[in-house]
């Protein structure tokens, strides 16, 4: 039999009441594992789970329930709207969703008809795939308690498809698998001397890699204490007392911002930044204020994290250190230039695109090497520099990757958008923020923003709106961002 990949969840017995805490509620681990068998007895044999991904106790149930089950869960973010919901839910083909307490109300803003809150009969699904996703609301209750004996699920299985953008279109399904998973949760372990003895802390999503599986599966595989702050801000991090902390750039960036709670940060081990590039000044802020210099991460949701600075190395600002354990990188330069496109290979990689397979294809060298998109740099030392992404079109806005062309395709949907064109303009706290330039009549900035708001997620909505009459173009009728006036 294969060993478990939730590893502190087998033996769970004489366990803390707070092993686990989100948004300041906790249980044991013999409580979760509990719980989490109740919903891998009721979700059994499904092909895929969409958990709607809050940040509570009963979305990790949701999750540890499916991965006993061995049904690959399909996070949703809980703040989107029906393009993007729907979306995820049909190309998934979930007809389940994990809620959490609410219910029905908690089913979404725009639950969808017929099936929301009930056991019965998905609702219809509207012909040529408009309208809402056919998908049966399952909450998660945690009273519920049942002993899961099933087997361990093949490592090759998939144990999540993650929503991922890319430059055009709607966001694709990353196919991640268990092996994977456990791949880069050990390598992490290893590089950052992460064990049962910490208590992690952090407040981040949990529909994304970082706070979901570093943050929660991370936390069940070492066997750490989790504590999930429900949102991650710098009072909330220094209440929280834990050893091992967790952090996008933008959060890093609002620790420095609050003196006292960055000094409360000190008696911490290890303070640890990714998913977006960590400022210098940032850098050093968290240095001047915690007395640590922070461990840079580098990483992809169709590779996870694959380099690092470790616990017993060198620090370095504007660096993401050596690849973990198992992987191989190499930057594909011009002749005679030393930065090129970041290519990797190793076992932490995805298994391809849900249903794309030139996609897929594309995604790869013809010698088989993953293509990031980040243009990179590697001294001589094996230090790795992220110095930017290939495509202008792929944002990092306060740590969510957010592709220009999904936000764009949202503002067309207005009646009143006759062109749009999105970008990501500089920011101090976002790292980049988004903003559109559209050809509109007589609708407002504000209009604009709660509409994308309201169909996609709340982080992909412009954070600035400006009205043109026309877009650049050139001869062949292409709009050129490049000439696009300042934001
Ligand atoms: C504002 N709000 C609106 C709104 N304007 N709601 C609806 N319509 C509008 N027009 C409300 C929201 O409802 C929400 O309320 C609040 O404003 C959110 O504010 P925000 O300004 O959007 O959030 P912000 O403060 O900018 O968020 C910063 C942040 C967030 C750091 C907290 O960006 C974040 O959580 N980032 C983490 C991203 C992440 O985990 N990435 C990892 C990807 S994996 P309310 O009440 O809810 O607050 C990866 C791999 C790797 O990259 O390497 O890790
Ligand atoms: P996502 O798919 O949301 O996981 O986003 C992955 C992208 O985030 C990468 O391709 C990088 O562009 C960016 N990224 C993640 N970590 C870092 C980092 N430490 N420094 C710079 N960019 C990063």
């Amino acid at each position: 039999m294969s060993a478990p990949l939730l590893t502190s969840l087998a033996e769970p017995d004489g366990d803390r009441p707070d092993a686990l805490t989100v948004a300041g509620r906790s249980c044991s681990r013999e409580a979760l594992l509990g719980a989490a068998g109740a919903v891998a007895a009721r979700i059994a044999g499904a092909p895929v789970v969409a958990v709607r991904a809050t940040p509570t106790v009963e979305t990790v149930t949701a999750v540890v329930g499916a991965l006993l089950a061995g049904v690959p869960v399909v996070p949703v973010p809980p703040d989107s709207g029906p393009a993007e919901r729907d979306h995820i839910l049909r190309d998934s083909k979930a007809a389940l969703l994990l809620t959490g307490p609410q219910g029905a109300a908690d089913a979404g803003r725009h639950a969808p008809a017929g099936g929301a809150g009930s056991a019965g009969a998905p609702g219809p699904a509207a012909p040529g795939g408009a309208g809402p996703a056919p998908v049966e609301t399952v909450p998660v209750d945690l009273a519920e308690r049942a002993a899961w004996t099933g087997p361990e699920p093949d490592p090759k299985a998939t144990a999540f498809i993650l929503y991922t953008s890319g430059t055009t279109g709607a966001p694709k399904g990353a196919l991640i698998s268990r092996r994977a998973v456990a791949a880069d949760l050990d390598a992490l372990a290893e590089a950052w001397a992460w064990t049962a003895e910490d208590t992690l802390v952090h407040g981040l999503p949990l529909f994304h890699v970082h706070g979901l599986v570093l943050g929660v599966l991370g936390a069940l595989r070492t066997g750490s204490r989790l504590v999930h702050t429900g949102r991650p801000t710098a009072a909330a991090y220094a209440e929280a007392g834990g050893s091992l902390y967790f952090g996008v750039p933008t959060v890093w960036h609002r620790v420095t911002q609050d003196p006292d709670a960055a000094r409360a940060l000190s008696a911490a081990r290890l303070l640890v930044s990714g998913s977006a590039p960590l400022p210098a000044p940032v850098f050093r802020d968290l240095e001047l204020l915690t007395g640590h210099r922070p461990v840079e991460r580098y990483g992809m949701t169709e590779t996870l994290i694959t380099l690092s600075t470790r616990a017993d190395g060198e620090r370095r600002p504007g660096y993401v250190g050596t690849p973990l354990s198992g992987i191989r990188t190499r930057v594909a330069a011009e002749e005679g230039a030393e930065i090129g496109e970041l290519q990797l290979t190793g076992p932490t990689l995805f298994d391809g695109y849900l249903g794309r397979p030139e996609a897929t294809t594309g995604s790869y060298t013809e010698d088989g090497w993953f293509r990031t998109g980040d243009i990179a740099a590697i001294e001589p030392d094996g230090f790795h520099r992220i110095v930017g992404r290939a495509s202008t079109d792929l944002i990092k806005s306060g740590g969510y990757r957010i592709g220009a062309g999904e936000v764009e395709n949202a503002l067309l949907d207005h009646p009143a958008v006759r062109e749009a064109a999105v970008v990501g303009a500089p920011h101090e706290d976002l790292g980049q923020q988004i903003v559109a330039y559209v050809v509109a009549d007589g609708v407002s900035e504000a209009e604009l923003i709660d509409f994308v708001a309201g169909q996609l997620s709340v982080h992909k909505r412009p954070r600035k709106v400006r009205f043109l009459d026309a877009l650049p173009r050139n001869a062949m009728g292409k709009p050129q961002k490049k000439l696009l006036p300042p934001a």
